[in-house]
């Protein structure tokens, strides 16, 4: 590994990351914080949006002095056309994780998997909803299920979402209708985004803009619901769930394997397998404890958000982390097998495991590294694959045991490190005595001033690492708004202690009051950046109960620290859906007046949603609250 040119002071804002980034700088090796430092200056076209490279007249970038492209695009074309792409891998990551779910299901309902259905009670209640007849044996309604889902994901530009039908507030779809957003399937929504990307077909950026709204609702009405409802049917639907966090959360003397990325299920089909004798059996003759799987990034918060049930949890081990710190689990040099099952698997994972002496194994053909060994979960072979990862990691323990050079460094463990997970609108509701409308009497009276969801990823652009997302959620709480995690924002609360129910001290006095009276925490965590499908269940069922669209509600959407194309995809179906939605930094987007203007100003009149460009944390939570205190009296509230 190339030794780093600067060796950066670790910004991260938690101790525990502080100890081991500083321990692997003293190793010459680099993390986010150095290769980031090591591109400095960056490209000042670049960052905002001018710089097109889609043909061979290319690259080009726009500037005063030659305001448009070799084939004549303006730079507000080329910022638009360039938002398009990454909103559309965005959509088009999130519905691969849907597809693959719902083959997952489909297999398991025609008895080709020995995989078991978690949430039957779910199952049947979404077949309900969709008008199948849900008495049907559970193996047929799994099969209707993933069809429906695969027949969404796949539908033609000609029909509609059955999924925006049956579950959008009605007041939405009017407005999608009229405003020609009303989309198709993904599939169908990707291909026609990508060719309005192609060179010299679309010159218009409120066009593209539109696309990305399209995409935004694929986004949500096929992928991050489906993923969220399949995803619960198979690994158990989220319950309160307390554990510790961060990286000292790593038991030196068991099995460790890491479960990194976004797709879960097979880390819980491993966790299920890890309680049988003969694998505990087989860990202790090769001197260990037990074995314990740990959860990284989105996968581990859904895990984390399953992990009271009785099958996990004496396997789950906690959830150490965000993307940021992904290097450093590895480099405690006691992690025996790193499961990379999406994204974020970042590139250096390979160099890291070499020398910490870990194994990596990709689980998903999308995930690959060169000589890195990969194999794709499949839910015919579930079972004979999960025995061999905990084979392979036994015997990477018994390797580490014996390996008297092998040096482990885990920093010590931070009383602060304990947190809650698995909210869901079910168990926040159930902490207000299961009465949606206690929960809005209290909005009404202004305990609860508004609800803010805190989502998606961490920057190091800034030195940030969760800086904005601390500043950003305890300006919210004290001015007695709710926050809602989710994804490595969740992981940042998490490991700052902010997780917990004593957060309520931090608290205005009239949000502090209402938690100490419900003993419910004022940032609580949904988990996956891929629940923010949950979050956005819990904002309609509020704007069904009180009767008003969801742009009405006092809600906003922030993404602090946004970093990359999932968040965008995400952003645009925040927006779609008529909310202010924080961004920063911002997406490079500011080299177009026309489309920066769109997004910030002109989407109110079109969905009523505006996207919030500001670095400083403080000043956004400004505008968030004097927005949450306007919508207030658009609803009566004041
Ligand atoms: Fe990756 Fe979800 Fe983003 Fe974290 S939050 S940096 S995508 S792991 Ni989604």
């Amino acid at each position: 590994m190339n030794k780093p040119k600067t060796i950066n002071i670790a910004s991260h804002q938690d101790q525990q990351s502080r100890e081991m980034h500083e321990f692997v700088c003293e190793h010459g090796i680099s993390t986010v914080f150095e290769r980031f430092e090591a591109q400095q200056p960056q490209c000042q076209y670049c960052k905002q949006g001018l710089s097109c490279q889609l043909c061979s007249d290319g690259p080009c970038r726009i500037s005063p002095k030659a305001p448009l492209g070799v084939c004549g695009a303006s730079g507000d074309v080329i910022v638009a056309r360039n938002l398009l792409q990454l909103a559309t891998i965005g959509t088009a990551a999130n519905n691969y994780q849907l597809r693959n779910l719902a083959k997952t299901l489909k297999s398991i309902g025609e008895g080709r998997s020995s995989v078991k259905i978690k949430d039957e009670e779910k199952l049947r209640r979404m077949c309900m909803a969709l008008g199948y007849d849900h008495e049907k044996p559970i193996n047929e309604l799994a099969v209707f299920f993933a069809n429906f889902m695969l027949t969404e994901i796949g539908k033609q530009d000609d029909s509609p979402l059955v999924l925006m039908d049956l579950f959008a507030v009605e007041q939405r779809k009017v407005i999608w209708k009229k405003r020609d957003l009303y989309s198709s399937g993904p599939s169908s929504e990707i291909l026609t985004a990508l060719t309005k990307c192609m060179t010299n077909i679309n010159n218009d950026p409120i066009d593209l803009m539109n696309a990305c709204l399209r995409l935004g609702l694929a986004n949500e009405y096929a992928g991050l619901w489906g993923i969220t409802v399949i995803q619960d049917i198979l690994i158990g639907t989220a319950d309160l769930s307390e554990g510790y966090t961060n990286i000292a959360c790593i038991d030196p003397n068991t099995v460790n394997i890491v479960a990194n990325g976004h797709q879960p299920l097979f880390a819980a089909i491993i966790m299920d397998m890890a309680n049988s004798d003969t694998f505990q059996t087989a860990a202790r003759d090769a001197g260990a404890k037990g074995i314990k799987l740990y959860g990284s990034l989105c996968a581990g918060q859904q895990l984390f958000n399953v992990a009271e049930r009785e099958e996990y949890k004496n396997i789950f081990g906690g959830q150490l982390g965000n993307w940021i710190q992904e290097e450093l689990f590895i480099a405690t040099g006691a992690v025996d097998l790193f499961l990379m099952d999406f994204n974020c698997s970042v590139p250096t994972l390979k160099d890291y495991s070499e020398k910490f002496g870990t194994k990596l194994l990709s689980i998903d053909p999308s995930v690959r590294f060169p000589d890195v060994e990969s194999m794709d979960f499949d839910p015919e072979q579930a079972e004979t694959q999960a025995k061999k990862v905990l084979m392979d990691a036994t015997e990477q323990f018994r390797a580490r045991k014996s390996d008297t050079s092998r040096v482990i460094t885990i920093p010590a463990r931070q009383t602060s490190s304990k947190a809650i997970a698995g909210y869901t609108t079910e168990t926040v509701l159930k902490m207000f005595g299961n009465d949606i409308n206690t929960y809005i009497e209290h909005m009404k009276e202004g305990s609860i001033v508004g609800a803010v969801a805190v989502a998606g990823c961490t920057t190091v652009r800034g030195g940030q690492a969760g800086k904005a997302i601390e500043e950003l959620t305890l300006q919210l709480i004290r001015r007695s708004i709710m926050v809602i995690g989710a994804g490595c924002c969740s992981s940042t609360h998490q490991n700052l202690g902010m997780s917990t129910k004593e957060m309520a001290k931090l608290a205005g006095p009239k949000l502090k009051a209402i938690c100490e009276k419900y003993d419910v925490p004022p940032i609580v965590s949904y988990g996956s950046c891929t629940d923010v499908g949950k979050i956005l269940d819990t904002v309609a069922a509020l704007a069904w109960t009180i009767g008003c669209d969801v742009s009405e509600l006092p809600v906003a959407a922030a993404v602090p620290e946004y970093m990359e194309q999932k968040a965008i995809a995400d952003i645009f179906t925040a927006l779609a859906f008529g909310l202010l939605t924080y961004v920063s930094p911002d997406p490079l987007m500011r080299g177009s007046e026309i489309v920066t203007d769109y997004l910030t100003e002109g989407m109110v009149d079109i969905t009523g949603g505006r996207m919030l460009l500001e670095e400083d944390p403080v000043k956004a939570a400004d505008v968030i609250e004097a927005h949450i205190i306007n919508r207030r009296q658009v609803i009566n509230f004041d």
